[in-house]
Formats: C-alpha cells, structure tokens, sequence
C-alpha cells in the first residue's frame, strides 16, 4: 500500500500539533482538528491500497461507524473528545498509557508525506518533546527528506523502528503526534536440515557447536559481508542456547524473502537459529520467523555460512498465520538444479562453502580447501583447531584437515570425487 498524507501548515494547532488523519470505513481518509474542523477528501490522498488486507476492526476501537486502519494524532486542545468511541479526559497527558489506536502503520510499507508547513520541518522522532528536546531522536533509517518543510517525505518502518514513533515539528514544542507501528504481521516456519550437522539417516541434527560453546550470541552473517534487509541482525540470551533436546539450537541461519516475481530481489531478510529437528526459529528460540511485510506470496530462501543456499521454486502464501516451508521433503520444489542434496530420504543443503561466496569448490583459486589447511596450518596438515569457523564444514566444533572425520573431504565429496575440477554452485538467482 502506498499511503499519501498532505500535512499542511493550516491543520495544525500552533499548540497542539497537526490535526488527526484517519482512514474511514469507506476508505477515504478524512481530517479533524483540535477546534472541531472535520473534513474529507482533499487533503489527504489514499493513493492505492490494493495489496493491503487490514486486520478486522475491533468495534470498541473504531470512532462511531468507522472501522480505522490508520491514524496520525495530535494534542487536542482543551475539550473532551471522543476518540475510539471512548471519552477521553482531557488533558492528554504527552507520556503515558493511553486508549490503544488502531496500529495500522505497517513495516515494509513505504508512507508518504506530502509536505506544506512552511517554517515546521517534518521529521519522524522517537521522541514525542519536539524540537529543542527532539536533538537527537530524529530518524533517518527508511525516511527520506527529512525535515522538509514543503515537498515530500516518505517512511518505510521496519523492524529496527521502536513500535510508538512520532511525527514532528523539529522547530517548535509540542508540534506532532503518535504514529503505532504494527507488529510483524508475517509469519514462516521453514523447516531444513544442514549436511554438516545431519547423520544422513538418523536425525536430528547434531549440535556439536551449542555444546561446545561455539555459537555466538551475535549472528555472525553481518560479519561475513551479508547485508540484511529489513532488520538488523540480532542476538541470542545464552538461555536459548541452553536448550538440549530436538528444539537445541544448532547454527544461525538467515531467512530471506524473495520477490515472488523478481526472485533475485530480496525484499526481507532476518537471521534465525535452526534447531536439531530442523525448525527455523527466531532469535527466542521458539517462535516462529516474523517480517514486517504485508501478507502476500514470497518465495522464501534459507542461507548458512557453510552450505548452499536454497529457495522455493514456487511463492508461497504468507500471512499472521505461521506457514511451514518444508525444505526437507522433494515435495517442496526448490529453485534451480539440485539445490539440496539427498541424503538418507531427506533433503539437505550441500555443506562445503566455507568461503560462504555461494560456490563449492577444491581446487583452484578461491577454493574451499585451502582455507582448511591454512587455519590448521600449512605446515602441519595434521593439526586441528577448535571454534566457530566456516572451515568446520562438518559442523563438529574443530577444522580438520587430515584424517577421520576432516572437513576437506566433504568439500570433495561434494564436487564428485572422480571429479575435483568441477564447482558446485548455489541454486539462487
Ligand atoms: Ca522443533
Ligand atoms: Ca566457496
Ligand atoms: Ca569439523
């Protein structure tokens, strides 16, 4: 949905801040201010909202006969008003609990302003104060121009974004208003198994590095140059990694969704921990996967530092209602050629990139063997050497060169043993 809203300098209350916008059951946005003007239509544009499927109202919400899907709010001034069709005494207080809005105000979707307030810069804030107070809390991150006084701004919350946000004046107290983001509203349980960390034939997987307490509390895919879209990343409470049994935590792993047209597009990526039994979860360690995303079909990929990353050939239908991505049955189709490996009747993503650069590769420049043997040390191939590290493409906790159970020889294996020249390639646009 694109949402455009005309702030003009005559709807607001020098005082109290602009005026309240919201939507009407009838879909037309309409206006009021804080000396009664209600007014529809002109000022404020609902451009399109095609791709939107609101939440159903919830009546003891709504103003009198109208079902919200957004709101902007000011100050009132010194009446009682009705707001939600409930009283509410006046005055507002600038902080504290009030009357829950109807949160509409959706990541990933891009706001528009259009700007006319002459010397009132419009800024989205984290603080409700206004300027001088508002020194510091402006956001930048997915708003552009701001603090324009006239022209357009636009904002595309997303999940770094605090839920209760503001719309200010950056020049004077007092001069703005409320903006309720919603929560993720997207939900997906992908399901996969990891070769390193996979018996072929006796699951679950093995959580060698949890035990050993290799898995950083901080997912490690920033650090490895993968840029996330729509988030920022996050971390792990060493609780969740306390967890033994089927749901213990095995790896980090990143979900991306993909345009379901435009599949090298990624449109939202988190990272997410993947459990013994293959469940991707989010950083709780049970929950599953959110994006701030409206609901619609994606195609939903699954990356690791050390294996091949796999995507759905097929969108898949996402919503509020968690959807399973069974990346582990041939039932579900998967981008490209051999995107998994067959192993024991279950799919699993090819280990071996432990230069995390989308190819498997032994031989040659860029190879994923070399790697292993300089970590352990070129001199003594014999050495192992213990931690975190893309070279332990069997996922046990050392890198191994020689020997029982080494990490070179998946790399092989994986290429074709009789044929070390060839390079497998990750199965993504
Ligand atoms: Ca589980
Ligand atoms: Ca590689
Ligand atoms: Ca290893």
């Amino acid at each position: 949905m694109t949402l455009k809203i005309e702030v003009l300098v005559d709807m607001k209350d020098l005082l109290n801040g602009w005026s309240e916008i919201y939507l009407g059951s009838d879909g037309q946005p309409r206006y009021r201010s804080n000396n009664g003007l209600v007014g529809t239509g002109t000022r404020i544009t609902r451009v399109s909202d095609a791709a939107v499927t609101p939440p159903p109202p919830t009546p003891a919400d709504d103003l009198p006969g109208e079902a919200l899907d957004t709101e902007f709010h000011v100050m009132p001034n010194g009446t009682i008003e009705a707001i939600n069709a409930r009283i509410i005494p006046y005055p507002y207080p600038q902080t504290g609990v009030y009357p829950r809005m109807y949160d509409m105000v959706v990541g990933g979707t891009t706001y528009t302003f259009t700007i006319n307030t002459g010397g009132h810069p419009f800024v989205i804030s984290n603080s409700i104060a206004g300027s001088p107070s508002n020194a510091g809390q402006v956001i930048t991150d997915g708003v552009t121009n701001s603090g324009a006084g006239s022209g357009v701004v636009t904002f595309t919350p997303n999940a770094s974004h605090a839920d209760l946000i503001y719309y200010q004046c950056n020049a004077h107290l007092n001069m703005g208003w409320r903006i309720n983001l919603s929560d993720p509203v997207i939900l997906v349980g992908v399901k996969a198994y990891l070769e390193g960390a996979y018996n072929a034939g006796s699951p679950p997987m093995r959580d060698d590095l949890r035990v050993g307490g290799h898995i950083p509390a901080t997912e490690p895919y920033t650090a490895l140059g993968y840029t996330y879209v729509g988030s920022s990343g996050g971390s792990v409470a060493p609780a969740v990694l306390a967890v033994t049994g089927n749901d213990a935590i095995v790896d980090w792993v990143v979900v991306e969704l993909r345009d379901n047209n435009t599949p090298s597009v990624i449109t939202a990526s988190t990272a997410a921990l993947l459990q013994r039994d293959g469940d991707v979860v989010s950083n709780d360690g049970t929950s599953p996967v959110s994006f701030d995303v409206p609901a619609g079909s994606y195609r939903v990929a699954l990356r690791h530092r050390n294996h091949l990353g796999v995507m759905t050939l097929n969108g898949v239908a996402l919503s509020p209602t968690s959807t399973t991505v069974d990346l582990t049955t041939v039932a579900t189709a998967t981008f490209g050629t051999n995107a998994t490996k067959t192993s024991g009747g279950v799919q699993v993503l090819w280990t071996g990139d432990g230069t995390f650069n989308g190819q498997v590769k032994y031989t040659g420049g860029g190879n994923d063997r070399d790697p292993i043997l300089v970590g352990v040390g070129s001199t003594t191939p014999n050495n192992t050497i213990s931690g975190y590290l893309g070279t332990d493409l069997n996922m046990n906790g050392t890198t191994k060169y020689t020997g029982g159970g080494n990490d070179r020889d998946p790399v092989l294996l994986n290429v074709g043993s009789t044929t070390p020249n060839n390079v497998r390639t990750q199965q993504l646009p």
